[in-house]
């Protein structure tokens, strides 16, 4: 029987190397690569059920074109032809009258260098589209990091398993990453010490030693009191600072205002708890931290990013293997992105937008966009302030192409909507953005009805436009060739074909002697790049958003059960509640004659949604969390979480502040 190896797509930083099992022309298995330093043999349990995907009977077949009203989901089958003509004459029209009135939009329902960005960025490069700025998921982060270390950049993630003490920070690996999670559990059982810090007795809070449930958004206060212990305590490496460091002492002088009291004050803990986790911190060698995207989704969310980056290098934790952070390996990637999505056909330099703006930009009437050309993302789900969004997504003179698996919430509003292949039906190579390995995705199967890679119908596209460019007759593998600097990745295309996946060649501590990716080398505590743009050089706090008319905090973090939208509408993939939940502690619901299960109404100023509530104690007072992302369509009110979260920006890098958002709850009176 062909055992094919593949890749997990999903946005996810396990990217998980695969073997696909087919018999008789279908996936009858979906397995990890065993030998792989993350996968380990097996994948999480959505992706161990891939065939549900892979062969549910609501995937899209063919091409087809609106007949209802914008929202209301009803199509007409046409040929291939007949689309490509029709979204090829759209594109023309609007280009010749103003290129940046179209605007692509996509993200990372698939993670492939291939089915990503690359013919697609090709076209709309050619076209002169309006670009598009990819904030919505990790930007905040990727400045904080990028301003300290200098890029995408950190430990590797298969040596946490030798640390002595692991911080897990603003992340819940149980849910979001579980490969993670295992090496946390083989440093456990080594005798490691796990922190988890986190608004919210999570999964992975719950299994740790030790839980801090900080208030939302107050993670600069907490990490700023740690360097300041650190430094009261002398528990520094004074050699490494010296060496691979630099605002040394600007970054004593504030950190001198938060002392372990006032940090207390400001993030709901006690003093002597902030007390000891610096003093563990600056005496477990070595001391590994995981710090993800939880508080990146606040106000100072790049800030935050910032002050936890400084602590590893004030203790040296990166002289050693099982020492320093991660937040993203993507840096170490050679990728060849000039090569993937060819900048250099630009006309000049188009009107760039903030995907995180998306419901804006649609109901701007001073520049419209009037061609919406959506693939690999669901925005009419996933983006805030989505009542904006639904706005411009029903406007008459918007013309929106959709790419999609499946019929969402997005695709209901497209006047073309577009079938596309699934990962095993195509061919992909892909990086990761949690490891060092690269992998291969080879097709393992024929494609259904008439589906296509997103690849071939922008080549088709491109082809009617006339773009003569020989970039735009690439083959999938041609472009898969392109897309790294071979020489630099330790393998071959070849190789990797045959194998499945290869790990990069890196150094084991790769930071040991400092050298870090920025432009002097060192970790800058004080960035002067930060304050070149006007921005706070140093770790810097600020509240999130109070607002007395909505008291309570609402997190909508993600469901174990899906990833992101995706997976969302699987029979096997749904919560044990059945519908969208709330969870909420008993206090606040008491305080408002809210018991178990009621449905509750859940507003603010933007919207409101109706959610089953779930007393725990696993929120704190003030905080409730909605686990997300639900299909609107598929929720009881054809509504979900993103009708509450607004269009604020992070104070870097412009990302969303899904979980910087106030909201009431009430019962609904009777009727
Ligand atoms: N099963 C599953 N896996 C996923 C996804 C999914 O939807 N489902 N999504 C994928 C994607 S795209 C991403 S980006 C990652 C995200 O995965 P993670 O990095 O784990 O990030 P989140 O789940 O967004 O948030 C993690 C935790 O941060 C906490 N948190 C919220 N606010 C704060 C705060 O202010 N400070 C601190 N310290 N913590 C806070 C939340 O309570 C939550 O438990 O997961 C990926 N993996
Ligand atoms: N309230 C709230 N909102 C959030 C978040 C949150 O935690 N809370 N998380 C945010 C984060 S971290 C992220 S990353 C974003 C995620 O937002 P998106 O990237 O939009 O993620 P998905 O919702 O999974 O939608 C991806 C879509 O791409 C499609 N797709 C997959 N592969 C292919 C392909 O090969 N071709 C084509 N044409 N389509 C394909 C899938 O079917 C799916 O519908 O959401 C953000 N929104
Ligand atoms: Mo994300």
């Amino acid at each position: 029987m062909p055992i094919i190896p593949a890749a997990c797509p999903h946005d996810c930083p396990d990217t998980c190397a695969l073997q696909v099992k087919v018999e008789e022309g279908r996936v009858v298995r979906v397995s990890g690569a065993p030998d792989h330093p993350m996968t380990c043999g097996k994948p999480c349990a959505k992706v161990g059920r891939y065939a549900e995907r892979l062969y549910h009977p609501e995937r899209l077949l063919h091409p087809m074109k609106r007949i209802g009203a914008k929202g209301e989901g009803r199509y007409q089958r046409i040929s291939w032809d007949e689309a490509l003509d029709l979204a090829a004459e759209r594109l023309k029209t609007v280009a010749a009258r103003d290129p940046e009135a179209i605007l692509p939009y996509s993200y990372a329902g698939t993670m492939g260098l291939v089915q990503g960005d690359s013919m697609s960025a090709r076209l709309f490069h050619k076209l002169g589209a309006s670009r598009l700025q990819k904030t919505i998921c990790a930007e905040a982060g990727f400045q904080g990091l990028l301003h300290t270390y200098g890029a995408g950049v950190g430990m590797h993630a298969e040596h946490f398993s030798e640390a002595r003490l692991i911080l897990l920070w603003g992340t819940n690996p149980i849910v979001s990453g579980i490969h993670l999670w295992t090496k946390v559990q083989e440093a456990r059982q080594r005798g490691a010490r796990v922190v988890v810090i986190d608004p919210v007795r999570t999964a992975s809070a719950e299994k740790a030693d030790l839980h801090l449930a900080l208030r939302p958004g107050t993670d600069v206060a907490l990490a700023l009191a740690m360097i300041h212990v650190l430094i009261r305590e002398q528990l520094l490496d004074h050699d490494f600072i010296a060496r691979y460091t630099e605002g040394f002492e600007a970054l004593k002088a504030r950190a001198e205002a938060y002392s372990p009291e006032e940090a207390a004050r400001i993030c709901g803990l006690e003093a002597a708890q902030i007390e000891a986790l610096a003093l563990e911190y600056g005496r477990s060698k070595p001391a590994a931290i995981r710090l993800n995207y939880g508080m990146q989704r606040t106000r100072t969310g790049g800030q935050a990013v910032r002050a936890i980056c400084c602590l590893p290098s004030l203790v040296g934790a990166w002289r050693h293997r099982a020492g320093g952070l991660l937040l993203s390996s993507s840096g170490f990637f050679p990728t060849n992105g000039d090569a993937l999505t060819r900048p250099d056909l630009l006309p000049d330099t188009p009107r760039a937008i903030n995907m995180s703006l998306l419901g804006e930009a649609l109901t701007d009437t001073r520049r419209p966009i009037d061609l919406l050309f959506v693939y690999n993302s669901n925005p009419a789900a996933v983006a805030p302030d989505s009542r904006r969004v639904a706005q411009g997504l029903a406007r008459e003179d918007l013309f929106t192409v959709v790419l999609e698996h499946f019929q969402t919430d997005t695709a209901d509003y497209a006047d073309l909507l577009l079938p596309a292949t699934m990962q095993m039906e195509h061919l992909d190579l892909h990086k990761s953005y949690g490891h060092t390995c690269l992998a291969v995705n080879l097709p393992a199967v024929e494609a259904p009805g008439e589906a296509l890679p997103n690849t071939e119908i922008f080549r088709r596209l491109a082809q009617r436009l006339g773009f003569q460019e020989p970039c735009f007759r690439d083959s999938d593998e041609e472009i898969a060739r392109q897309a790294f600097h071979w020489e630099r990745t330790g393998t071959t295309w070849e190789a990797l074909k045959d194998r499945g996946w290869a790990a990069l060649p890196l150094p084991e501590a790769p930071f040991a002697g400092g050298a870090f990716p920025t432009p002097s080398g060192k970790c800058q505590f004080f960035a002067t790049s930060l304050e070149a743009q006007g921005l706070e050089p140093l770790p810097a706090w600020s509240a999130n958003i109070q607002d007395p008319r909505y008291p309570l905090a609402l997190l909508s973090t993600p469901s174990r059960d899906f990833l992101n939208t995706t997976f969302a509408n699987l029979a096997g993939c749904q919560p044990k509640a059945g519908v969208p939940t709330l969870e909420i502690h008993p206090r606040d619901a008491a305080a408002r004659g809210i018991q178990e299960g009621d449905e509750v109404r859940v507003f603010n100023a933007l919207g409101e949604i109706s959610l089953k509530a779930v007393l725990t104690e696993r929120v704190q007072p003030g905080v409730l969390v909605a686990p997300s992302i639900w299909w609107k369509k598929r929720s009881p009110d054809h509504r979900n979480a993103n009708e509450l979260t607004s269009m604020a920006l992070t104070d870097l890098g412009g990302g969303p502040t899904f979980y910087d958002c106030r909201v009431e709850v009430l019962k609904p009176f009777p009727s």
